[in-house]
């Protein structure tokens, strides 16, 4: 049965994932009266939602975790280099009732409206069920990549087939055994479906708008002895990556790309290439801001799918082009290029030869051609991090809404607050490194502060905490100012909001590193706050 939420709180949170699990256990640790509501019928969050096959973190799953209990740091035990879905999904769930964590949320609910009171200094919040509820602060634990963007494509809600999206996989699952199945995208989460989908279908049809660089995962099964002395040594192996510019233990290269001699650099990318996963990124200091540069990793990634790909028409369609190396995000691959060489896949280029509609049955593309299916999954990705905000109706100071206010995209101080917003926190959202760092390190850095924040107001007797807008604007300069140098400026991708239509472009994450951006949020702490009116 639902549980009813309490009508009064000192903290709403919004979402039962990562995010919000640990800001019930830390506001409850500090004696607040805390309530999280969820959509969802259960927790997890977009780990509970991304049941698509193949569904994968491409963080390492020792670094993908908690590390504020150390009794859960030691009870848990990960088994795979990176981690899939259930396993991460069985994480969740052990934490939460170690902590026992769901006697707070409210599942099966969606917050619909958050109206500032100004005279109250509370928010008042309801919900889809017909709840109303006030709380004096509300944290936004709803997600970065929540809401599910669907392709603006005539007739796909009409399909006549099973029609399903990666990011809100059927709890029930697909029939896709001996059928015939279609993908639409391959960033990360078609690279992922696709091997899988491939081996249960009868046919396989991958429509690819643009071909994503991705690099082997190599996943393995952990080795005991390695694990066993990570956990010995969890917390100084996990400061590490606190201070670290991408929150992880990769190596961060000093030297040019141009400068070294190309039999050492193709050594060093096979090196790297054998390892698996994304270190590639990091391997020269110039691959974030300079082409050329970028562009040796490009070629080296274009030879290797020349090599595995047995159709060289196939290989080249599957070979990036149009954009920098880096400049999107990275996918990992499990089996993705071979899965081409398999003689029930078929790859179609709808760049040159767009797909304009679906009807009945059939994918239809402008040159007429017809692609028959019985399951059509998109892998199109999401409305990320204004998305789930926007979901719902919030208006702050005056009934301005958050819409209005982030018109120009997203304005924000450290990516928690929002002048004209009271009281209000989103946790590793726009504006912070967010996406872009290992998320659980991201997490955890933000839950601690706002919580810590949250207690400061109460133990001082402050009922209103609005940032300044001067601290906004200067920060929102700064998100810029970091970004604009960047080839991220160049991928047309969700991290700009190019893959909705109408979205400002405007890149939304700070890329000044996780370790100094710890240490400008310890600052304003340290600081009584400021850049926030306290009142
Ligand atoms: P992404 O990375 O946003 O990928 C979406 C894919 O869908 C991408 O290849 C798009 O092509 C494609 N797409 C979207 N609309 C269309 C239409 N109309 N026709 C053809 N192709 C289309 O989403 P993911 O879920 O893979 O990954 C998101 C993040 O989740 C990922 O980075 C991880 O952090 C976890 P496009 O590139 O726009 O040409």
């Amino acid at each position: 049965m639902r549980a009813t939420p309490p009508a009064e709180l000192d903290v709403l949170v919004v979402g039962a994932g990562f995010s919000g699990l640990y800001s019930l256990h830390r506001l409850r640790t500090l004696g607040r009266t805390v309530h999280v509501i969820e959509g969802d019928d259960d927790l997890g969050g977009v780990w509970y939602r991304n049941r698509y096959p193949g569904a994968r973190c491409d963080i390492e799953s020792v670094d993908y975790c908690y590390s504020f209990d150390d009794t859960i740091v030691q009870e848990w035990t990960w088994t795979e280099r990176y981690p899939a879905q259930p396993e991460i999904l069985r994480y969740i769930n052990f934490v939460a009732d170690r902590l026992d964590l769901r006697s707070g949320i409210t599942f099966d609910t969606r917050v619909t409206a958050l109206h500032w009171d100004d005279e109250a200094a509370l928010w008042r919040v309801t919900t889809d069920q017909g709840d109303r509820l006030v709380a004096r602060h509300v944290v936004m634990a709803s997600g970065q990549l929540s809401t599910p963007q669907l392709p603006a494509i005539e007739g796909i809600a009409d399909f006549a087939g099973t029609l399903a999206h990666t990011g809100d996989w059927p709890r029930e699952g697909v029939e896709l055994t001996g059928r015939r199945v279609g993908v639409i995208g391959t960033g990360s989460s078609g690279v992922q479906a696709v091997p899988q989908l491939a081996k249960q279908a009868g046919h396989l049809t991958v429509f690819q708008r643009t071909a994503h660089y991705a690099i082997p995962a190599r996943n393995r099964e952990l080795d005991p002895a390695y694990v066993a002395d990570l956990k010995a040594r969890f917390q100084e192996y996990r400061d590490i990556a606190r201070h670290h510019p991408g929150g992880t233990h990769r190596h961060i290269g000093t030297e040019s790309a141009l400068d070294v001699d190309p039999a050492a650099l193709e050594e060093t990318f096979h090196g790297l290439w054998e390892r698996g996963g994304p270190d590639i990124l990091a391997a020269y200091r110039d691959f974030r801001t300079d082409e050329k540069a970028a562009e040796k990793a490009g070629d080296f990634v274009k030879q290797r799918i020349r090599e595995i790909v047995e159709d060289p028409a196939t290989a080249e369609k599957l070979c990036p082009r149009g954009y920098p190396f880096g400049s999107k995000r990275l996918v990992l691959e499990i089996d993705y290029y071979t899965t081409f060489n398999r003689d029930n896949v078929e790859l179609v280029d709808v760049a040159d030869d767009p797909i304009t509609r679906v009807e009945g049955n059939a994918v239809v593309l402008a040159s007429g051609a017809r692609h028959e299916l019985d399951v059509l999954v998109t892998a199109t990705g999401f409305d990320a991090l204004t998305g789930p905000l926007f979901a719902i109706d919030v208006r702050g100071v005056g009934g301005r809404t958050l819409p209005e206010a982030w018109a120009d995209g997203p304005r924000t101080f450290l990516g928690i607050g929002t002048h004209g917003f009271p009281n209000l926190y989103v946790v590793a959202g726009a504006g912070s490194p967010s996406v872009l760092s290992n998320m659980l390190i991201s997490i955890e850095q933000h839950v601690e502060w706002i919580t810590d924040f949250i207690e400061y107001q109460y133990k001082n007797g402050i009922t209103r905490a609005e940032v300044d807008t001067e601290a906004q604007d200067r920060w929102t300069q700064e998100v810029y100012d970091v970004a604009e140098p960047t080839l991220f400026m160049k991928g047309n991708s969700w991290y700009v909001g190019a893959n909705v239509p109408g979205k400002p472009r405007v890149f939304m994450l700070y890329l000044g590193g996780v370790g100094h951006y710890r240490d400008v949020c310890d600052q304003v702490a340290a600081d009584d706050y400021a850049g926030f009116t306290l009142n």
